[in-house]
């Protein structure tokens, strides 16, 4: 048999490609339907590994598929190549960030056009040139103006490692930084941020246009990230205080029930309210107090097993419905920045202030009668009134004895003009009396912080802002973006607190834009989010000098219709894009407020069940498997893995598997012996059957995602071929070149090296990928039918067209009911029937 030589293939297609261009997309006077695929773009650290192979294998797969079906697609490639990495990196080894960047581009720029990914080599992007971050410094100036971006003091996550601020985003559960592992601790600093809490309600409700089209996950993580409470706001006067403080609560039934107050040790309430305390000793501790707080990450605050610490700042509040004096503490399981740092403290019904209570001696009392304590969440009740049946009488089960705080349904008791309500009435009710004394109101709450985008680091869009020496800021005139990075000599990129940016003196000190006086420049740069939260815009008019995005080819191409990245990306990129979209719409700029329609999350590549890690001594590197395998063996590996959500252990697959079966479908063209004229209306039947229910099938199952039953179907089909061939109708029979271009065309998604090779020496031009997919023949869809001879005393009298799975007794059923049967038995008796299905009936009959 002839040798399958994967390199000699991949030799000869890769510089015709290269001249071919074969996936521009938007050429003059197109008039195919379009459809924009867009990978997650990849940020250059190194040379393409295994989870770049996979993501990008199936990227392609869904790119590929629709040029197929005859659409004009568009399918970029870019680099989000500003970051932490590079910078890291830089300094480790001495060089600038730019050297290690653009070197790592270049390095995966080679390895992708290897790797044959479907892309437009013409509209390639890399965040981290000045013609792109110039247009973030654009957004930013126009989000700024409609006081979108904006300036506030506040405690920030702080990576003590990489000596930058974290977005709430990038601090994983346990409290480390997802960049450098450190634990992360808190800061008092003066950012800048993106206005995202705005966006809440939209980014939430909006999910509802992406069920069906997005994982469901995904939008159960966004729901959650962004975390709507309902409730009210209620002011508390404050003793010895002239303004009141307010308290958001999602159980405003229950303010009968409140026997303190508690603040967040770490916000300038608390700060205010123990200035404002009348010990010293209290002031003190509460200092002691801060200094220990402010080391503890919000996860470990928020744990509920971790035993309650607090300090009573000997000042009271005054519960606004009955008068009453609530001694007002600072404790650390009220966060300081949700709600309004400051919780009215019901320990009877809110477990974490049940704990408290119940450590610092507190009062504790019931005010919904419950049927039974229930631990953990409040259960949603549907509908206003209670049931029926609720019982008039119940004993309440004391929270302070069982440690359990009643969350459940019940009715009000001990709370004057709530007293018999259900919960959701009282709640109305509650506003209803808040509202009228003016002392409280409805109010929602978002889990959701706004967007801190300043980091103190070099490699970074410059934030295109200049402080004056009257302590204002002024924009950069638009005419004069981008502010350029400096260049990185005489500068010390090592992490400090304050951007590196600062100490570039020339750079810094400029001119007050407006009266020409001595101001400083902005020395951050921003959150490399930003430049990825608009990039597949700027994808459809790279090369524009004018503006960020050519509004023109925005119509005609966006919103982007299929996006394909890992499940690493569900929260902070896919929100941060989400939400500048929805900007960008509000500005006018682009008509719709998703950016991505449609949304495909592939799984990990695993090694042994866990994640491949150099520190593991299980990285299996992708040049490795290349040089073995080939391209498309494990381009094809991918996609036969399984259902692409689901992460693939690398050790449970097999290339050269994949290797094996390109080969024998490749070599099915040397046994081809017709010619690309042929008719293959004249070929077998049977073999034009598999070919054609093949062609019937796949499309479905590409678009549903279940590339690998598309390759399980393909390997049948080469079976079938392949026994054409040996052992049926011969290579020459029209059937047989039908099927193997069939097998050409199908395998052109996953093996495009092998499939252009098979389609050259089938006797056509290159590429393969311009050819469109054939449509099924219906008549060849049907089920096949076989002839079953029927006779009555061993003679003919008919022929039946039946199923070739026809049961004996339906075969029988049939041919007993034809005229000429029923007319040559007359009257006679059968006395046998001999039924063998599908091919033969006799009835016997006594004369
Ligand atoms: C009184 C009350 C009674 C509450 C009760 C709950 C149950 P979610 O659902 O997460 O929005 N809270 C308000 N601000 C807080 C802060 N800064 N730090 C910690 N806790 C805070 O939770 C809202 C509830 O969390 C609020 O309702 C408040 O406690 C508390 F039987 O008020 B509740």
């Amino acid at each position: 048999a002839e040798r399958y030589d994967f390199q000699a293939i991949q030799d000869k297609w890769m510089p015709i490609w290269e001249d071919l261009k074969p996936f521009q997309s938007d050429l003059e006077g197109d008039k195919r339907p379009r459809k924009y695929v867009l990978d997650m773009f990849p940020y250059p650290s190194g040379d393409l590994h295994m989870g770049h192979a996979e993501a990008y294998a199936l990227g392609d797969v869904i790119a590929r598929y629709w040029r197929q079906q005859g659409f004009n697609v568009m399918h970029p490639i870019g680099w989000d190549s500003f970051g932490l990495p590079a910078e890291n990196a830089a300094i480790k080894r001495g060089l600038d960030p730019r050297q290690w960047t653009y070197d790592n581009i270049e390095q995966q720029r080679k390895s992708f056009k290897k790797y044959a990914g479907s892309f437009d080599w013409d509209r390639v992007l890399h965040t981290s040139d000045p013609e792109y971050y110039k247009w973030n410094q654009w957004l930013f100036l126009k989000m700024y103006e409609k006081g979108l971006a904006y300036r506030k003091a506040s405690w920030v996550n702080w990576d003590p490692v990489d000596q930058t601020v974290l977005a709430n985003e990038q601090v994983l559960p346990d409290g480390t930084s997802e960049r450098s592992g450190a634990v992360v601790v808190k800061k008092k600093l003066t950012q800048w941020y993106f206005r995202i809490t705005d966006y809440a309600d939209r980014l939430l409700d909006d999910l509802r246009q992406l069920e069906g089209t997005w994982p469901a996950k995904v939008i159960a993580m966004q729901r959650n990230w962004i975390g709507r409470s309902i409730g009210a706001d209620v002011d508390f006067a404050i003793e010895g205080r002239d303004e009141p403080v307010t308290v958001f609560t999602t159980r405003p039934d229950t303010l009968y029930g409140a026997t303190f107050m508690v603040v967040a040790p770490d916000s300038d309430l608390a700060i205010d309210l123990a200035a404002g305390s009348p010990s010293e000793e209290v002031r003190s501790r509460f200092t002691k107090y801060l200094s220990d707080v402010q080391k503890s990450s919000e996860t470990e605050r928020q744990a509920t097993d971790r035993p309650k610490t607090g300090i009573f700042l000997e000042r009271y509040a005054i519960n606004p419905v009955n008068g009453e004096r609530l001694p007002i503490w600072a404790a650390d399981y009220v966060l300081a920045d949700y709600g309004h740092g400051a919780v009215m403290a019901v320990p009877a019904h809110d477990q974490r202030d049940l704990d408290f209570a119940r450590a610092f001696d507190l009062p504790i009392r019931v005010v919904v009668d419950t049927l039974q304590p229930v631990t953990g969440a409040i259960p949603v009740v549907h509908g206003d009134e209670l049931p029926e049946d609720w019982p008039e009488d119940i004993t309440v089960i004391d929270p302070a004895k069982t440690g359990l705080a009643l969350a459940g349904e019940g009715r009000l008791i001990n709370s004057g003009p709530l007293d018999g309500l259900s919960k959701s009435n009282a709640i109305r009710k509650i506003i209803e009396i808040l509202e009228a004394a003016g002392t409280g109101r409805p109010a929602k709450n978002y889990r959701l912080r706004d967007w801190l985008i300043s980091r103190q680091r070099y490699w970074g869009t410059p934030i295109p802002i200049i402080h004056g020496a009257d302590g204002a800021e002024y924009p950069v005139p638009e005419d004069q973006l981008p502010v350029l990075l400096p260049p990185t000599e005489g500068l010390n990129l090592t992490p400090k607190g304050t951007s590196p940016l600062g100490a570039a003196s020339d750079w810094v000190n400029v001119p007050n834009p407006v009266d020409g006086t001595p101001a400083l420049r902005d020395a951050d740069t921003m959150d490399t989010f930003v430049d990825s939260s608009w990039y597949f815009l700027r994808f459809l008019s790279p090369n524009d000098e004018t503006k960020a995005f050519d509004p023109r080819e925005v119509d005609k191409w966006a919103p982007v219709d299929q996006y394909v990245g890992g499940v690493t990306h569900a929260i902070l990129h896919l929100l941060y894009a989400r939400f500048i979209t929805k900007v960008l719409f509000d500005l006018g700029y682009v008509s719709f407020t998703e950016p991505f329609s449609a949304l495909l999350n592939q799984g990990m590549v695993l090694m042994d069940g866990s994640a491949m890690s150099k520190s593991k001594g299980n990285l299996v590197r992708l040049s490795d498997q290349l040089e073995e395998h080939g391209v498309d063996a494990v381009r094809l590996t991918m996609a036969f893995a399984g259902p692409p959500e689901d992460d693939i252990d690398w050790a449970d697959v097999s290339p050269a598997g994949s290797a094996k079966f390109l080969a024998r479908a490749w070599r099915l063209v040397g046994d081809v012996t017709s010619p690309p004229s042929v008719n293959w209306r004249e070929g077998d039947r049977a073999l034009r059957r598999v070919t054609h229910k093949f062609l019937a099938e796949a499309p479905g199952l590409v678009e549903s995602f279940k590339f690998n039953v598309v390759v399980a179907r393909l390997m049948e089909l080469v079976n079938a071929a392949r026994k054409a061939i040996d052992s049926g109708p011969g290579g020459g029979d029209p059937a047989v070149r039908e099927a193997v271009e069939t097998v050409a065309l199908g395998l052109s998604l996953f093996a495009p090296y092998t499939a252009e090779d098979m389609w050259a020496r089938l006797g056509y031009e290159p590429s393969i990928a311009n050819y469109g997919w054939r449509g099924a023949d219906p008549s060849l869809l049907t089920e096949e039918t076989v002839t079953a001879v029927v006779q009555v005393d061993g003679k003919v009298r008919d022929r039946l067209e039946v199923s070739p799975k026809i049961a004996g007794n339906e075969l029988e059923a049939q041919a007993r009911a034809l005229p000429s049967v029923v007319r040559s038995i007359g009257d006679r008796e059968i006395v046998t029937v001999v039924a063998r299905a599908p091919r033969l009936v006799n009835f016997v009959t006594k004369p």
